[in-house]
């Protein structure tokens, strides 16, 4: 079983500006963590990050017949992009929708996302442990 993660634009600032929000864990430690996990669970991990959304719906395009499932933190695309949710829809691959934070309690304008409906499920607000909480999900959500 293969798992993609995708990953959104400035994500690869992590760890680096504002730890105040998003803490000083960086892109890398979470792929590091993902990585081990994914071991325990015998999952093989694709892990990706792009500030471009067209690159995003093209990885998103590709994952079909390469990937089981994709896990995506949109980033503030989840806020503002058709065209991934397009892409995820289009797909039909199982995806969830992770975040660091949770978008629900933040400013009025990240409270929607435009990518939930077309996710099987969201995880939003446990730090960096949201992306072992989607792998863990992605074994359970593969073959339904
Ligand atoms: O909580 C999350 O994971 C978000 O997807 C993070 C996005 C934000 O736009 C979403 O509303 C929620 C922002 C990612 C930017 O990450 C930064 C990291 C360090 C410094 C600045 C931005």
């Amino acid at each position: 079983m293969k798992v993609l993660f995708l990953n959104g634009p400035n994500l690869n600032l992590l760890g680096q500006r504002e730890p105040e929000v998003y803490g000083r864990t960086t892109l890398a430690d979470i792929e590091s963590n993902v990585r081990t996990r994914a071991k325990m669970l015998a999952v093989d991990v694709d892990f990706r990050q792009s500030n471009s959304e067209g690159e995003l719906v093209s990885w998103i395009q590709q994952a079909k017949g390469a990937c089981d499932v994709i896990v995506i933190n949109a980033a503030a695309y989840t806020h503002t992009s058709v065209a991934l949710r397009d892409a995820i829809s289009a797909v039909g691959l199982p995806t969830i929708e992770i975040h660091l934070s949770n978008i629900h309690a933040r400013e009025e304008f990240r409270h929607k996302s435009l990518i939930a409906a077309v996710c099987k499920g969201q995880i939003s607000g446990f730090g960096a442990n949201s992306y072992i909480l989607a792998l863990e999900a992605s074994v359970s959500v593969k073959d339904k």
